[in-house]
């Protein structure tokens, strides 16, 4: 049952957050703080770029670097130049030869209850022979390997054995369909794919091998393919005439070393695709030296990781935050990484509480939806649990609201452990503006200042910077370790959604613009308030609209479509497709179904409407351009604003009528 919120205590609160209550580390957590000196950021100020080498000191080199920051080609930034290193060797053989071999590297927690556990030896050991099967199967330095793989522990084996091997991966996120695969694997001419027959949910096994396959067909080029058992005899484990048998490979290589192989910071260490404005997926491309420091000290700065710590982010590899902060970050420090295959309320509401208190987890990393989601079913999930073992809390991926920042503070927290709302993206590789746990005050609802080293602003149109209390666009404007380097074989694109807004070209000064709208307060502490192009947000995770508008009108029958983007409780946004059939089609509940199951197979189940609104017309600007704020605002139920500025004010009404929170 859920439980009934307390009024009094509810209209308190409010009040309390309204005053902008903030909230000063513990003094226990500040003793033991990894970076505990406000002084940071002046040092990091006054001595920019060579700041940044404390973050390239927390990697072991093969060969050292002589320039930290190159910007003659900028906005190609290269960082690091002339270092020489390996990302597996770093993230696995340096942490078994000082002395940690028997430490837990990676501690999964399988759906059902199985858990396995990978010591540092152990993850080496496996990495090895898989790196080595791959070798046998034809993969050189350079291609790249497309991973499709669920939370389970051959992801994060494969990711390192590609890195070891210097072929870049490219995974893409379990959940996304045979489509959106294909799409990727030919993006990125990916000649080899390492997936799995499937993998549980709430208990039940799905069939993820018959996914890929059906991508695979979509793919305009010879894979080979690598299939984990991950589900046994519950699914018939098929192999098709390309597919190698992973245990298979792996029996075969067991035992045999493979030499990490010695990268240039600036290759590839993996690319990874985000959505755009456009249809197509942008492919990020990351780099070795660059983005494995970055998340290296991020996770020393902010997550404060330390290598007796048992660490825990409850995202999914599949995004950004799982590669940065259940992998490279965590084991590059050589930390006990713990890795959950299912959803949080199987078999019950108080599974992560559960996984907390069994595990001693010392430090907790998760998104905003999910803070809403426990907020919803109630505190007395998790106080059936000792979760006194936690020390620090995060959050990432959309703007997380006050009251949940303040659930969470209290209830999993027990108002002793500080919160990082780390505001980031996957083009930045890392965190970029949130506290410093031991250093900052915070301020619910408020990521925090940007990070030492990082020239975070906020500009108006023109881009010059706002004043105090005041919003307006976030751009970045100085380079990091971390940054995308360019879209994968389209430098055009990189230049033209990055760098174009608010650049000067010929003063050759390069200004980042992430698309997203921020406010600063006196204190410099951002508030994102969210995106401004034709992205949205759905459980923090990033859909293009443009996306799943061509999946709508690639649908039979569908004349023309609009998808926003409206308030959500939990989600933070929903998907809403405003949609104009043809002439002999019918608004039928199965027309609505097809238009679903059209939106789930191009892209995945994350995609999917919450409502279809069937309309004659979409209001329109005299100008002919959809107006998307209003649609926005209906999706919300906010109040509508003047809409005699439309060519068709009357259908807003009509739309406004269909739509469930009218
Ligand atoms: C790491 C990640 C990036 C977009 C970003 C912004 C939103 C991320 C946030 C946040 C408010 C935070 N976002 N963190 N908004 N507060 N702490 O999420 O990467 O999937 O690329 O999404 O997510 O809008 O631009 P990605």
């Amino acid at each position: 049952m859920a439980e009934e919120p307390d009024t009094d205590e509810g209209t308190e609160l409010e009040a309390r957050l309204a005053e902008g209550e903030t909230y000063e580390p513990p003094a226990s957590f500040v003793e033991q703080a990894n970076v505990s000196d406000p002084e940071i950021y002046e040092e990091f100020e006054e001595n920019w770029p060579a700041c940044w080498e404390r973050a390239a000191d927390m990697l072991s080199w093969n060969q050292a670097y002589d320039t930290v920051l190159e910007d003659d080609d900028a906005p190609f930034y290269r960082w690091f130049t002339g270092g020489e290193l390996n990302a597996s060797y770093n993230c696995l053989d340096r942490h078994v030869e000082d002395g940690a071999k028997n430490r837990a590297a990676i501690k999964w927690e399988g759906e059902l209850g199985e858990t396995r556990t990978y010591t540092y030896s152990d993850l080496l050991y496996e990495v090895e022979a898989f790196a080595a099967s791959l070798r046998e199967l034809g993969v050189e330095e350079d291609d790249v390997v497309t991973l499709y793989l669920p939370m389970i522990p051959e992801l994060p084996i494969a990711m390192l054995a590609c890195a070891r091997i210097g072929a870049p991966h490219s995974v893409v996120f379990a959940g996304f369909s045979a489509d959106a695969l294909a799409t990727r694997m030919n993006a990125a001419d990916s000649e080899y794919l390492v997936t799995c027959d499937g993998y549980y949910r709430r208990g039940d096994p799905l069939n993820h091998k018959e996914k890929a396959d059906k991508g695979l067909r979509g793919v305009d080029h010879d894979v080979e393919t690598v299939v984990v058992d991950r589900l046994g005899d519950e699914l018939n484990h098929f192999l098709g005439a390309s597919a190698h048998d992973y245990e298979e490979l792996v029996s075969e290589h067991e035992g045999e070393s493979v030499e990490p192989v010695s990268r240039d910071a600036e290759d590839m260490l993996f690319l990874m695709y985000t959505s755009g404005t456009t249809g197509q997926p942008k492919g990020v491309k990351h780099t070795t030296g660059g983005y494995l420091s970055y998340a290296a000290w991020t996770s020393h700065a902010v997550l404060d990781v330390k290598p007796e710590d048992t660490y825990w982010c409850a995202a999914d590899i599949g995004w950004i935050t799982g590669h940065s902060y259940i992998v490279y970050g965590p084991l590059a420090l050589g930390t006990t990484t713990v890795m959950y295959e299912g959803t949080p309320d199987y078999p019950e509401k108080d599974r992560l509480w559960d996984l907390v208190e069994k595990n001693d987890v010392d430090i907790f990393y998760t998104a905003p939806t999910a803070i809403r989601a426990f907020m919803k079913w109630g505190k007395q999930y998790p106080d059936q649990h000792d979760l006194s073992s936690l020390r620090l809390l995060g959050t990432v991926g959309e703007p997380i609201n006050p009251r949940a920042w303040q659930w969470y503070y209290d209830h999993i927290g027990d108002g002793e452990c500080p919160i990082v709302d780390t505001w980031w993206q996957t083009e930045t590789g890392g965190m970029m503006i949130t506290t410093l746990p031991g250093v900052g005050e915070m301020k619910p609802g408020s990521a925090g200042p940007p990070l030492p080293g990082i020239d975070a602003r906020i500009v108006d149109a023109s881009g010059d910077q706002v004043e105090a209390g005041n919003a307006g666009y976030l751009t970045v404007n100085n380079p990091w370790p971390g940054m995308l380097r360019t879209l994968y074989r389209n430098d055009e694109r990189f230049l033209s959604e990055y760098w174009q807004e608010y650049s000067d070209e010929e003063a050759d000064e390069w200004v980042y613009f992430p698309e997203d709208g921020a406010k600063i307060d006196e204190d410099g502490y951002i508030t994102i308030l969210g995106r401004v192009d034709d992205v949205i947000n759905v459980s923090g995770h990033r859909l293009g609209t443009m996306e799943i508008e061509s999946a709508i009108v690639g649908v039979e029958g569908v004349a023309e479509a609009a998808v926003v983007g409206g308030d959500h409780e939990i989600k933070g946004e929903a998907v809403y497709a405003y949609v104009i059939l043809e002439d002999d089609a019918d608004a039928t509940d199965s027309m609505r179904d097809r238009i679903i199951e059209g939106v789930e197979d191009a892209i995945g189940p994350i995609a999917r409407p919450e409502e279809v609104i069937v309309t004659p017309e979409l209001p329109k600007t005299r100008s002919g351009k959809i107006m998307r704020r209003l649609l926005e605002d209906i999706a919300s139920g906010n109040e509508l604003g003047n809409t005699s500025t439309l060519r068709n004010p009357e259908v807003v009404e009509d739309i406004a009528a269909q739509v469930g929170n009218d």
